[in-house]
């Protein structure tokens, strides 16, 4: 039989870093006075940090030199990472530890395939970091999702072919990026909204353990 490796996003999928996210951006917003709302940070999930000012200043009609673009970029990081400085173990999304360490007695490979540059830190914060065979994130990739070439590099650092491969995602970029890598995709969250994903699952509260050793099996 041949290995199956799961690939878990992190954003939406491990933890729900989107609020904390969401309150940097706000708080730039605001001191741009660009409007910014719940509903505004829906489009930044997924989407690399550049991307996501590069769209904020796109929503305030701003243009601004490549200087006050970085600087900006800074001062978002520097407030999310004050947010996230703050998270533990508490903060694992349900059932998430369950089924990680279901795939780890199994000798299953596991990734991190995450458009994050802080999702070490964050992994480390909430003790999950163990768990992962390798760590693919905003370092290391050069394309953003729905570019597949995070869960394509995730599969090539666990040695198991792209179609061998299962990703959980939060993000439409992400179920995008999973399906153009021939993967397996398992959207977490609204199914109307991920319903192009092979399997939809509310959170992982719904997920059956055999459902995963059947696809680990198949
Ligand atoms: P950072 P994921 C993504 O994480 C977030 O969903 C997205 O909102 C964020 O802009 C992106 O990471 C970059 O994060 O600023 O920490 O590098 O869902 O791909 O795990
Ligand atoms: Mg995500």
């Amino acid at each position: 039989m041949n290995t199956t490796g799961f690939i878990f996003d992190l954003d939406g999928v491990i933890v729900d870093t989107a609020k904390y996210h969401y309150l940097a951006w706000k708080k730039l917003a605001d001191e741009l006075g660009i409007e910014f709302t719940k509903e505004d940070n829906e489009q930044f999930k997924g989407v690399s940090r550049k991307r996501c000012l590069e769209i904020l200043l796109e929503m305030g009609g701003r243009s601004v030199s490549q200087e006050q673009f970085d600087a900006w970029m800074v001062e978002k990081n520097e407030d999310y990472l004050a947010h996230i400085e703050k998270m533990d173990a508490s903060e694992i999304l349900p059932d998430v530890a369950k089924v990680l360490e279901h795939l780890k007695s199994n000798k299953t490979p596991i990734a991190l395939g995450s458009a994050s540059k802080n999702a070490r830190p964050i992994l480390e914060k909430v003790k999950l970091l163990s768990y992962f065979d390798t760590i693919v994130d905003g370092n290391s990739v050069s394309k953003a999702k729905p570019d597949p070439e995070v869960f394509l590099i995730a599969a090539q650092q666990l040695n198991v072919a792209p179609d061998r491969c299962v990703v959980f995602e939060d993000a439409v970029a992400g179920i995008a990026a999973a399906n153009a890598a021939e993967m397996v995709s398992i959207g977490i969250g609204e199914s109307d909204v991920l319903h192009e994903a092979d399997h939809n699952f509310t959170d992982f509260t719904e997920i059956d353990l055999t459902f995963l050793d059947a696809l680990a099996n198949k």
